[in-house]
């Protein structure tokens, strides 16, 4: 079996392979604090949404061990009003902990990273990696450097390092299966409304769960379309563009697959403010274009 270290060792630049191996240690760290630390606190994120403990844990293991890698010029991320100063090449932008209200009804939940060369915010062109973990049935790190998305589960207790290749260079599959959007239909736009009902006629299956890493990952081994839509009431969408929409974005398009805010590539936007949002639809690309 292929370990990540021995993965990544030929295939990813020094400093994002020092960056994945060190994010999926943390990443075990956080997975065991999931289960006693939901409780909400007084807090409010730069997006006016309240924060759980996990969501502070999370944000401290993440941001901490990233700045002390050394390889990270700045850390940005959905639970902090500024980006923590470090030394190094790369800008990230995180969501720490994605879907935290879903864990206490035992959703798989995540955490969402964007590495970029440029000083944050700036568009996705600048994007040089992303990654996602899965919290789910199984610990999953899930990444592209650029060449191909690449799965690694952790196998906890095994000798040496836990995270083992589950799948190298994965495709979304070109047959769609499952379609999940966001939002109360009614508040849907009049083209998104239309879309999905052709979808259900055409057979695909309704897959949402109410979190992003969990509803995007189904997709991307299943084929389909995930989207947090426009809405009537919330035009720019709910999902920010930095933390989660370009980082999936760009897991969706190495992965064969697209993304869109509706009209254009989601990696073509150039956010002015750390959590601007977007309307998002991602997935395959045959119904990316089509909606
Ligand atoms: P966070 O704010 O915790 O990062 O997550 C936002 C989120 O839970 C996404 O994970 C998910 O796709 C979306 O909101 C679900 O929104 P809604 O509850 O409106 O369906």
């Amino acid at each position: 079996m292929t370990d990540l270290k021995s993965f990544l060792n030929d295939r990813a630049p020094a400093d994002l392979s020092r960056l994945l191996l060190n994010i999926a240690s943390a990443s075990l760290q956080v997975r065991r604090s999931l289960p006693f630390t939901t409780k909400l606190t007084r807090g409010v994120n730069p997006s006016g949404e309240r924060q759980t403990e996990i969501d502070l844990y999370a944000n401290e293991v993440f941001a901490s061990t990233l700045l002390a890698t050394g390889t990270v010029s700045e850390v940005a991320s959905e639970e902090m009003a500024e980006p923590r100063k470090g030394v190094g090449r790369i800008h990230v932008a995180m969501d720490p902990l994605d879907g935290s209200s879903n864990i206490a009804t035992n959703n798989p939940v995540g955490s969402i990273f964007g590495f970029y060369s440029s000083p944050l915010p700036c568009s996705g062109e600048h994007m040089v990696g992303s990654a996602f973990v899965t919290y789910g049935p199984m610990l999953t790190l899930t990444y592209t450097t650029g060449a191909g998305v690449h799965t690694f589960v952790a196998a906890e207790g095994r000798e040496g390092d836990p995270f083992i290749l589950m799948e190298e260079s994965s495709v979304i599959p070109s047959e769609p299966e499952v379609y999940g959007l966001g939002g109360q239909r009614s508040d849907w736009i009049e083209p998104v409304e239309r879309f999905v009902t052709s979808l259900e006629g055409r057979g695909l299956k309704l897959r949402y769960g109410g979190t992003f890493v969990g509803d995007f990952n189904q997709v991307l081994r299943r084929g389909g379309i995930f989207g947090y839509p426009a809405l009537k009431n919330k035009p720019h969408g709910k999902l920010r563009v930095l933390y989660e929409a370009a980082p999936m974005a760009f897991i969706s398009k190495r992965a064969g697959g697209y993304a869109s805010d509706g009209s254009n590539d989601i990696l073509s936007l150039a956010p002015t403010a750390l959590a601007e949002t977007t309307p998002l639809y991602l997935g395959s690309s045959g119904l990316v274009r089509e909606v």
